[in-house]
């Protein structure tokens, strides 16, 4: 098989979860020379994306999206060293986690495994993080960002739930907060008092770089 070829089936099976084909050929792209960016960007996430329109249609079912879950997720294992491994010094602390009532979290792994990359320290609260949780972890390991993921348009009020919290708690001017999942726009992220909002992965850690910066900067006396 050719690079296009192995791509297209990395496509086709992780759209029907069949997991063990889709680390073969997650291998197998790697050894013909793919790159781990590629696998992700040209077979895995449309594939996903695939998968979610199907649901709308009402063509795939939770059981399918969930076994397609699973076989990306294991795709990611394998190419998380790879795509994390750029030596990069630690540029700050990113808390993240998926709020509470919601448990999506490959798209967080993926903006996990970027940030990682990049050089940032992540500590991962996993998923159903809920407002308290937040909270003592930001107060036990006082990062410089935390990075709320909503998967649902049920879930994305807990962001102002958790804005809430940390106001509450005295911590809202000591952490930036950035926002992202699927349904979450810009203009949400304004609306419920965010710092910082990314659509995807990569624009995620270039924001999460520009807001250490300028943080960093204003502390700095003239
Ligand atoms: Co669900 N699901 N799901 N699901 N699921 C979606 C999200 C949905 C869009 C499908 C659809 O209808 N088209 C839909 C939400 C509709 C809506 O609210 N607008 C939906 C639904 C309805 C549901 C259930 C309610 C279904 C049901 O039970 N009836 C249910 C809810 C369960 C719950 O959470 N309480 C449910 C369950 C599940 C599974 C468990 C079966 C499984 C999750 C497996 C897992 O995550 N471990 C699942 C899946 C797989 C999906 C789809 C198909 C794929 C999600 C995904 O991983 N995308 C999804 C359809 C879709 O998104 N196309 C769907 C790939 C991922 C790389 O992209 O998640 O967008 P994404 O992440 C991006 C960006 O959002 C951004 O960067 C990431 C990487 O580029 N980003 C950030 C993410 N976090 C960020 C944080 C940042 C910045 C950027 O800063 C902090």
């Amino acid at each position: 098989m050719n690079g296009q070829d192995i791509l297209k089936a990395l496509y086709d099976e992780t759209l029907v979860g069949n997991a063990p084909r889709v680390l073969e050929l997650t291998a197998q792209g790697l050894e013909s020379g793919l790159g781990p960016d590629a696998l992700l960007f040209e077979a895995l996430i449309p594939s996903l994306e695939e998968v979610g329109a199907r649901f709308e249609r009402g063509d795939f079912f939770v059981p399918e999206m969930l076994i397609a879950g699973r076989a990306m997720s294991g795709a990611l294992d394998v190419l998380r060293p790879l795509l994390a491994d750029t030596g990069a010094e630690t540029v700050g602390t990113f808390l993240m986690g998926t709020v509470k009532g919601d448990v999506h979290d490959i798209g967080k792994n993926l903006v996990n495994i970027m940030l990682e990359g990049a050089g940032f320290q992540v500590i991962d609260l996993g998923v159903q993080v809920s407002p308290e949780k937040f909270i003592a972890a930001i107060e036990e390991h006082k990062p410089d960002i935390v990075g709320f993921s909503a998967f649902l348009t049920t879930t994305m009020p807990m962001f102002k739930a958790n804005m809430n919290a940390l106001e509450k708690a005295g911590l809202r001017d000591k952490v930036i907060v950035m926002v992202g999942g699927a349904p979450v726009t810009q203009e949400y992220a304004d609306a419920v008092g965010a710092d910082g909002y990314a659509a995807d992965a990569s624009t995620a850690v270039r924001r999460a770089k520009d807001l250490i910066a300028r943080k960093r900067a204003a502390a700095v006396p003239a």
